[in-house]
């Protein structure tokens, strides 16, 4: 019984050496690499297959997703009825929580500012709010959600939570629901987005929502999205930007990837854009995970990190 690799994106080339060193003997296919058998396939490592390829393979037991997001993997009429496992990775974590508070200390330290001021070499000192006094808003209290949250706490930001579930955590002010919503975001400054894609999420980051954060800190409100593209109305936050309502924002996610050269939002004001590498998935610390999974399996250990279809994430 076979793994097959089918990751659109990622480089095979990367990946193999890995996957059959960790594989214990188990055969390793790469999709359009190499030719194989789809009923010895017990094993897929995917990111974005080509739809309808999962369904293909009979004797599939588990689909192992090399990243946290499953969106792409759910937009699959076809997807198979079997287990869904999600990245869940210190590493991955370790390098969200790096993005998200890059992120954040760069508006909350103004960073945009002195780099204009630094490009007409104006010495000039621009007023600077402690981080006791700007309020941190985590839509997305999960595995990366709560991680950043901690860590922003301790740099003594003022940090809430939002989840779907209500849940308890230290140090964190938690809402949670449609009902905790509104309250949450009118106590934001700071909005950190870190909300799987699905049917409840899609659009949310729209002009209401941008509308209820709060307008009383001077550089606030920001806004900051690296869960998915499809969250967000990329025409609200640019014309916000330009008026104002948003004084920044950092998106690493976008509806279109690659973001076309045509778009505006390369040209928004007091916009950061990054390509979608906020947290890259480690094909080293990645398969060892995964394999080790498998025999967990094997030996009839529940699988960890599946997706819960019905929530879609
Ligand atoms: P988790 O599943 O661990 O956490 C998801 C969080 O979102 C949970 O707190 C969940 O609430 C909350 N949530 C889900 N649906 C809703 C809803 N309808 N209303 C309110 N809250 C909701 O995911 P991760 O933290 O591992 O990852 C989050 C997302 O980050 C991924 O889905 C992916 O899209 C994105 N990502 C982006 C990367 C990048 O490089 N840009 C890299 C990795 C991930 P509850 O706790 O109640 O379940
Ligand atoms: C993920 C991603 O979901 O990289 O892991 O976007």
């Amino acid at each position: 019984m076979s793994i097959l690799f089918a990751a659109s994106g990622f480089t095979a080339s990367d990946w193999r050496p890995k996957i059959e060193a960790f594989a214990g003997g188990r055969a390793v296919a790469v999709h359009g690499e190499d030719d194989y058998d789809p009923a010895a396939i017990r094993y897929a490592l995917v990111w974005k297959p080509p739809s309808g390829l999962l369904a293909s393979l009979p004797k599939l037991e588990v689909a192992f997703n090399l990243g946290a997001g499953v969106d792409a993997l759910a937009a699959d009429p076809t997807l198979p009825d079997c287990p869904l496992v999600r990245a869940v990775e210190p590493d991955m974590t370790m390098r969200m929580t790096e993005w998200i508070v890059l992120q954040v200390l760069t508006h909350h330290r103004q960073a945009l500012a002195y780099l204009d001021q630094q490009r007409s070499r104006e010495w000039r000192d621009l007023d600077q709010p402690p981080a006791s006094a700007v309020r941190v808003g985590m839509m997305g209290m999960g595995t990366l959600g709560s991680d950043a949250a901690e860590v922003l706490s301790r740099l003594g930001f003022q940090v809430a939570g939002w989840s779907r579930t209500p849940k308890t955590v230290d140090g964190v002010e938690m809402f949670s629901g449609d009902a905790g919503l509104d309250r949450f975001l009118r106590r934001t400054d700071i909005l950190v987005v870190l909300l799987p894609l699905t049917d409840a999420t899609r659009g949310i980051l729209d002009a209401k929502l941008i509308g209820q954060l709060s307008q009383s800190n001077p550089l606030g409100p920001i806004l900051i999205n690296a869960g998915r593209g499809g969250l967000q109305n990329e025409a609200d936050i640019l014309a916000a930007l330009k008026d104002g309502t948003l004084k920044g924002a950092s998106l690493d996610v976008f509806n279109q990837e690659p973001l076309p050269a045509t778009s505006p939002m390369w040209d928004a004001p007091n916009l950061i854009l990054t390509p979608h590498v906020a947290a890259i998935t480690d094909p080293v610390s990645t398969v060892g995970n995964i394999v080790a999974q498998m025999e967990a399996f094997e030996a009839g250990a529940p699988l960890k990190n599946v997706v819960d279809r019905g929530h879609g994430y």
